[in-house]
């Protein structure tokens, strides 16, 4: 295997990331980063600029808790302040946690179907670039969207679901949410490439054999989560027309003084907006039952409950999101509705949580960090599921809305859940893809620090938000009893900030490592445990026959006549091994291409004309079409 020889040398971080090129791609050098099409590259591309997202979005959190750790803060000002929650909401949900679901997605899918790429390659290196385009594009607007040169920052400053008409140039003059609605279209772009990549590359790419209940359960999140996508974004792309239309053409969609609707915003808003949320949940959802059933060495409990409940909580997203407008005036009866809507969803909800705990049960636990990461995510999803039943009953939603009693729910669901089930996927599979193990040690203690920093963040504001703290406030006044709850929630966003840096030393300690984690760490289940770590470039040198479900499983074990486990020869893995090696040479694979960061190059230019000259428009649509013809008349193929 290309990587072994290095193992004699001491290692170092470039060994490392020479072992992942030499296997993802056999050419190296940044030229090969941009003109990769190789999914597994593309994954990588993905976590790692999500993460860099992560620590922006996360020193923006700092800041707020910083001027929210005593009355009167004097940190930032109010408008700075307004910049920094949007910015962050903005980016811990669009930069953050869905290119994290898409680097799961665009490592795992080919390798878990028994496939060797995606459908469309350059499509799926497009997402990316149109992605990482949007990401820079949107935070640069704190220097480019205000008057920096008088310390004026120009960000978006109307929240992460910019309600109208805070929206319109009366209210946000300035080019800050030019920058957010842009931002936001061009990004619904990136997602509905890969939307429809991964939706066309599960339904036709399986390997032979792999039926639709033979996929693994993170497949089938996947799957429900991509068609989520291209349903949700059409949606707000609309709104996001509309809005970008009153403010630079002087259209009156949301201007109720010229006839507009304010209130048509939020429904499109969260028309989008609830099924985005289980856009955020339902890839840590199929993540974590992947981990329960691997370090309990059991399957998991209830495999058709499990898929059926997350197809249900996908269509029931669709009839729930005037939840989010309780105190907008839609009357009762209407109220009362959404309410019921809501509640329903928690069935989907708790079939899948006892599912996972029965899984769990019985099994022979090995608590490593990815089952820490798991089993966090069970228990703070379940007190954000729970906080939701809360806010579904219109009454108590009167008290908690817009207080840090939702701050407090949202944070529970996205960090608690999201995160720390993309958490867990990370350690999973990191020896999958780097050959090397994340240090356990280390990992252990980037668990507890972010678990207990966490809880010592969030729940006071359970508390302050229940003693009637409005969310998005910059300032308080003493002697309203939230002063202690406060400075708590700072300091556990630091214990939070503390445990990232543990993490990032563990990765960079970890690669470093000379140890190899070898092709199967964890006695794993599905297909991708089945080839090398780092996987070759080609993934399968023979495409595999499956037939049944965890598949690699049943390879490695059978059951005996008193029902107990037994392993199988040893000689059956590394059989497939050895074929690998000498079978690869006749497997045409894609071939890297340009033409997908050029085309993606073109949008920044087209918003940037919209919103300072014009003239930059043909510029845009120039590299765009150049870009495309490329794309279209290049051989896929070598
Ligand atoms: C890393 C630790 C984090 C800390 C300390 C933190 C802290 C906060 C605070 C204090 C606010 C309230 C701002 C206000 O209303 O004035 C806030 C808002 C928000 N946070 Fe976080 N957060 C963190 C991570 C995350 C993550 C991982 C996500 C999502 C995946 C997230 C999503 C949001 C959203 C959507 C808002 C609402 C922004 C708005 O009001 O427009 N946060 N966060
Ligand atoms: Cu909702």
């Amino acid at each position: 295997m290309a990587g072994a020889t290095i193992g004699e040398r001491p290692g170092t971080l470039r060994d490392a990331l020479r072992d992942v090129r030499d296997q993802t791609a056999g050419y190296s050098g940044i030229w090969s980063w941009i003109t990769t099409v190789d999914h597994k590259r593309i994954g990588i591309m993905y976590g790692v600029t999500a993460f860099v997202f992560f620590l922006a979005g996360g020193i923006e959190a700092l800041v707020i808790r910083l001027q929210l750790a005593t009355p009167n803060g004097g940190v930032v000002n109010a408008d700075q302040f307004n910049q920094l929650f949007t910015m962050h909401g903005t980016t811990m949900i669009f930069l953050v946690v869905m290119p994290l679901s898409a680097a799961f997605f665009n490592l795992l899918v080919p390798l878990m179907i028994g496939a060797r790429d995606v459908a469309f390659p350059r499509l799926n290196a497009f997402s990316y670039w149109v992605f990482l385009g949007a990401g820079i594009f949107m935070n640069v607007s704190f220097f480019t969207g205000g008057n920096i040169f008088q310390g004026e920052l120009g960000a978006p400053g109307a929240g992460w679901f910019g309600y109208a008409p805070l929206t319109l140039n009366q209210f946000s003059p300035g080019h800050g949410i030019d920058y957010w609605a842009f931002g936001l279209l061009i990004l619904g772009i990136a997602s509905m490439a890969s939307g429809f990549n991964f939706i066309v590359t599960i339904i036709n790419m399986r390997a032979p054999g792999m039926t639709f209940f033979r996929m693994p359960l993170f497949i089938w999140m996947t799957l429900v989560t991509s068609f989520l996508i291209i349903f949700a974004m059409p949606i707000i792309t609309v709104a996001l027309f509309q809005v970008l239309a009153d403010r630079l053409f002087g259209a009156n969609f949301f201007n109720a003084e010229l006839g507009g609707t304010p209130l048509l915003w939020q429904h499109m808003f969260w028309l989008f907006g609830h099924p985005e949320v289980y856009i955020l949940i339902l890839p840590a959802m199929g993540i974590v039952s992947e981990v329960f059933a691997t370090f309990a060495r059991k399957p998991l409990f209830g495999y058709p409950f499990v898929v059926f409940s997350g197809v249900a909580i996908g269509l029931m997203s669709w009839g729930v999101w005037a939840h989010h407008m309780y105190t907008t005036g839609l009357g009762s009866v209407a109220n009362s509705a959404f309410g019921f809507t809501t509640l329903l969803i928690a069935i989907p909800t708790g079939i899948k949580i006892f599912n996972w705990i029965a899984t769990l049960w019985g099994g022979s636990i090995s608590l490593k960090t990815p089952l820490l990461f798991a089993v966090g995510f069970l228990a703070m999803f379940v007190i954000g599921g729970l906080t939701g039943v809360m806010h579904s009953m219109v009454p108590s939603d009167y008290q908690q809305q817009d207080t840090y009693f939702v701050v407090a729910h949202l944070h529970q669901v996205l960090l608690g859940g999201a995160l720390f089930g993309l958490f867990s996927g990370v350690y999973y599979w990191f020896p999958k893809f780097t050959g090397r193990l994340l240090n356990e040690k280390w990992g252990q203690l980037h668990f507890w620090l972010m678990f207990i920093g966490f809880n010592v963040t969030f729940q006071p504001m359970m508390i302050s938000g229940m003693l009637g703290m409005p969310r998005r406030i910059s300032t308080y006044s003493e002697g309203l009893g939230w002063e202690f709850w406060n400075m708590l929630s700072t300091v556990g966003a630091f214990l939070i900030a503390v445990s990232v840096l543990v993490f990032m030393y563990n990765v960079v300690i970890s690669l470093r490592s000379k140890e190899r984690a070898g092709d199967d760490p964890w006695d794993g289940r599905t297909l991708e445990w089945a080839i090398p770590s780092p996987p070759p470039v080609y993934n399968f040198a023979e495409i595999p026959q499956v037939k049944e479900l965890d598949d690699f499983w049943h390879t490695k074990y059978v059951e005996n006549e008193q029902g107990q486990l037994v392993r199988v020869v040893a000689g059956a893995a590394e059989q497939a091994e050895e074929a690998e090696d000498d079978a690869h040479h006749d497997i045409h694979m894609p071939s890297p291409s340009y033409f997908p960061i050029i085309v993606a190059s073109g949008f920044p230019f087209i918003a940037f004309g919209f919103m300072y000259d014009f003239a930059l428009l043909p510029v845009g649509a120039v590299v765009m079409l150049v870009g495309l013809y490329g794309w279209a008349l290049e051989p896929a193929t070598e």
